[in-house]
């Protein structure tokens, strides 16, 4: 497999203006015929226009009308080179492709899922639709004519307007669309099959009405109410704070059950795994019911952050990913808690982003090199840059300037498209300019892998009446990168919310005229991305549990002042129920397992345990009496208050038979599955026969009994149905759990091992996620290390290894 590297990027030697293109869908295969005006960069220019192309069968190829022979091009298994061109200002290339989508099961260009057509184009899903130049800086405008068989696909839709519909012979029919906005080809879109749709408007802010549609089977029509209502929540939203109005007339969601991510951003026709669509208060919890707000706002924000202003190439994802999770980010805690969502965002940082940061794909903001795009999509990637927006917009109170800088960048690429895509450099200028900033070392978060570790030391002398903070900063070696050159931290302080600016690798920071020893609340808000090792006292931290205004710093220790200051925060009737549960929550074990020298899954998993049997015991008091006062009397509401209210009786409660929503059913299913018996089989055989015919709430049970940590949980994965849809539910559960992943006897490595064999011939993207699971493996005792070495061989040794998948293990074994 090939390595692509940041450095070697060149501009493309031929522009694409206009793409033209016709599907003829088909049972069998289909047919996809491109007729693109192509412009070489440099006039007169002879290079070779290399086009992508991927498990294509090719059909014809056209220059200026005229057929190629042969001999007149070049093909192999993942190129179609043409060497000689016509050397004029612009000419037409015509491409007839035939591809099979009903045998598509890697969810990557155009595949079929539940009996309907639709596509996948990010990162380079396109060359599986037809053969293109398949980069970002391709940009062009689009038609799209999709025909197909009347009856069994009566919705067509494509990106842009709709601009003519009709009838043809044999039963057929077409829809004709088009784009008005440049794009890349990897914000291409088709839908095609048997679909309704949940119809709305939203009048944007200069007067104009959109016409809002959410596709499903119909019989789900009843469940889009909740992303319907978050679809015009967003809307309104990004033209409140960011000034942004949608810029097109027509916009549609479609729902569908196989999708490989989330959603994607499609212009104009955002596609949505189901799960993050389809919601009730009978088949979906608080939980579902925020994911579909935040996500149906972070696919409709790229609207502008990634779709109208676009990066130059995949090295520069930061760009729209990272703006646009901060962007979503602010939109949640706007709509509920903004205390709770950062605690929530900062958990899934520490429990993604750091270990990766310290394992073998270790990579810094802007990778300098991948194999396979798709696999540097964690999640974890996204959030990390959410902590760096963060980290700027504490500084430079960014809404501000994150708007001043894509209307920079807007204008800026509306005056010459072709030579200003975006990059990294173009977002500093232009965070630089609008604020005349220093930005010292910020930037070697962009070329630095790995998490830092900012070790801090205090000390007051009382005669002086000074306070010294001394701070040091190291960053851990990670592949490729031996050594590191300090970065900018910045330290948010108690009292003014100052901000420490923490440059250099030891920095110290004296502050005068103090009267006595303060206890210093360091990182407010979590102000950096970084692991801190602080010099409190266990009296300092308590003090903090009990008095620190800022919530996100109130730490967790065991210790009976710590089980005290839990009961008063119990009973704290001014604080948000929602952060209470956070608060008497503990860590995963993944969390904790991460702190350790050498991880130890048996070690955790026991004293985790222990350490919840007595909060429930010595706070049971308080506990019952939370659950009496926050019982779910009334329908279903999504709000905050009411969210907060469940989560914090769900700490305490199990009511399974007389609950009323999901959200208090499978809590208290959770909590009764934990223990191993006749009630856990009883509860959960009924919860299965009463949701059989609901997969998404049939993937919730899966979930849960994949990630249970109950002894020798692999032996029921084995006894559990898997089908591609249930691969994360059951597989990503089971690797989630580490008592039974980790079992010293290798069985679950070895599950592993041979799920990611068999998956990988399947469906690559999801294979090489799971494999992520096995990365850290070298964070173990001897004993498991040899079995995970032994499991990621045996993975390395499989024919016909996908890059996906090669990516991950090479580089974990490496
Ligand atoms: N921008 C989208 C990312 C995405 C993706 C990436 C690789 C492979 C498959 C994918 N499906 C969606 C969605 C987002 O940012 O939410
Ligand atoms: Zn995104």
């Amino acid at each position: 497999p090939k390595e692509i590297f940041l450095k070697d990027y060149t501009k493309p030697d031929y522009y694409f203006e206009t793409v033209d293109l016709s599907f003829s869908l088909g049972e069998e295969k289909t047919i996809v015929s491109s007729l693109i005006k192509v412009s070489p960069r440099v006039k007169g220019s002879s290079a070779p226009l290399v086009l992508n192309g991927h498990d294509l069968k090719l059909l014809s190829v056209k220059v200026e009308g005229k057929l190629l022979k042969e001999g007149d091009y070049q093909l192999d298994s993942r190129h179609l080179t043409l060497p000689s061109l016509p050397a004029k200002e612009s000419f037409v290339l015509e491409i007839d492709t035939e591809i099979y989508p009903h045998k598509n099961t890697s969810l990557d260009g155009l595949y079929k899922s539940s009996g309907n057509f639709c596509t996948q184009c990010e990162a380079e899903g396109f060359r599986k639709i037809t053969f293109y130049q398949d980069r970002p800086d391709i940009m062009a405008k689009y038609t799209c004519r999709v025909e197909a068989d009347k009856s069994l696909y009566p919705v067509l839709l494509s990106n842009g307007n709709l601009i003519s519909q009709g009838d043809i012979e044999g039963g057929r029919h077409f829809a004709l669309w088009e784009d008005p906005f440049k794009k890349p080809c990897y914000l291409f879109a088709l839908v095609a099959g048997q679909l309704a749709s949940r119809d709305d408007t939203f009048t944007t802010r200069s007067g104009r009405e959109v016409s809002l549609k959410i596709w499903t089977p119909a019989e789900d029509l009843p469940k889009t109410a909740h992303a319907m209502y978050s679809l015009k929540a967003a809307m309104k939203w990004d033209e409140d704070v960011f000034g942004l109005e949608y810029d097109l007339d027509l916009f549609n969601i479609v729902a569908v059950p196989d999708f490989n991510m989330g959603a994607m951003e499609n212009k104009s026709l955002n596609i949505f795994n189901s799960k993050l669509v389809l919601a009730s208060p009978e088949t979906a919890t608080d939980a579902d019911y925020a994911a579909i707000l935040g996500v149906i706002g972070h696919e409709y924000f790229h609207n502008w952050t990634g779709n109208r202003v676009t990066c130059r190439d995949w090295f520069q994802l930061s760009l729209k990913e990272g703006l646009t999770v901060f962007r979503d980010q602010e939109f949640s805690s706007d709509m509920g808690s903004r205390t709770v969502k950062r605690i929530a965002d900062v958990s899934t940082l520490r429990i993604y982003q750091f270990p990766e940061d310290a394992g073998p794909m270790a990579h810094p903001v802007r990778p300098h090199s991948y194999i396979k795009m798709d696999n540097f999509y964690t999640g974890k990637f996204s959030i990390y840059l959410r902590s760096l927006g963060f980290l700027l917009s504490i500084v430079f109170q960014s809404n501000v300037l994150v708007f001043s800088f894509m209307k920079r960048v807007l204008i800026s690429i509306s005056k010459d498209m072709m030579s200003k895509l975006v990059t990294c450099e173009d977002f500093f200028a232009a965070m630089r300019d609008a604020n005349n900033a220093d930005f010292a070392n910020f930037l070697q978060w962009y070329s630095q892998a790995g998490t830092p570790v900012v070790k801090v030391a205090s000390s007051y002398n009382a005669e002086a009446r000074t306070f010294s903070l001394k701070f040091s900063q190291e960053i851990p070696p990670t592949p490729g990168q031996p050594t590191k050159e300090a970065t900018f931290i910045p330290v948010t302080i108690s009292s003014s919310s100052t901000i420490l600016r923490v440059t250099k690798k030891e920095e110290e920071f004296v502050f005068s005229d103090i009267a006595e020893r303060p206890v210093p609340s360091l990182f407010r808000g979590f102000s950096a991305p970084v692991r801190v090792e602080t010099d409190l006292s266990d009296d300092d931290l308590f003090f903090l549990l009990a008095h620190d205004s800022d919530e996100f710093n109130r730490p967790l220790v065991l210790n009976p002042k710590f089980i005290q200051g839990l009961g008063s925060v119990l009973s704290d009737s001014t604080l948000d129920k929602e952060f209470i549960a956070k608060a008497i929550t503990l860590p995963g074990e993944g969390e904790i397992m991460d702190m350790m020298a050498v991880a130890d899954p048996d070690a955790v998993h026991v004293v985790r345990k222990f350490v919840r049997k007595q909060l429930a015991s010595e706070l049971k008091t308080e506990l019952l009496k939370i659950v009496e006062n926050n019982r779910s009397i009334e329908a279903y509401v999504f709000d905050h208050p009411n969210m907060a209210r469940r989560a914090l009786k769900n700490t305490g409660s199990s009511e399974y038979k007389s609950a009323t929503n999901l959200t208090d059913q499978f809590a208290a299913l959770a909590a009764l599955s934990q223990n191993p018996g006749k009630t856990r089989d009883d509860v959960l055989a009924d919860f299965y026969n009463k949701w059989q015919g609901d997969y998404l709430v049939v993937n919730k049970w899966f979930l849960l009994q994949s990630s249970s940590d109950i002894p020798g949980n692999v032996e029921n994965i084995h006894a559990l149905q898997t089908t591609i849809i249930q691969v994360y539910s059951l597989i990503g559960g089971f690797c989630g759990s580490p008592v039974n992943f980790h079992a010293k006897d290798g069985s679950g490595y070895k599950f592993l091992g041979d799920i990611v064999v068999q998956l990988d011939k399947i469906n690559p993207q999801v294979a090489s996620r799971m494999l992520s699971a096995f990365s850290r493996w070298k964070r173990y005792d001897e004993t498991r290390q040899a079995l995970a070495k032994a499991q990621l061989e045996m993975i390395m040794s499989a024919n016909g290894l996908s890059e996906n998948v090669f990516e991950i293990a090479s580089k974990s074994l490496a």
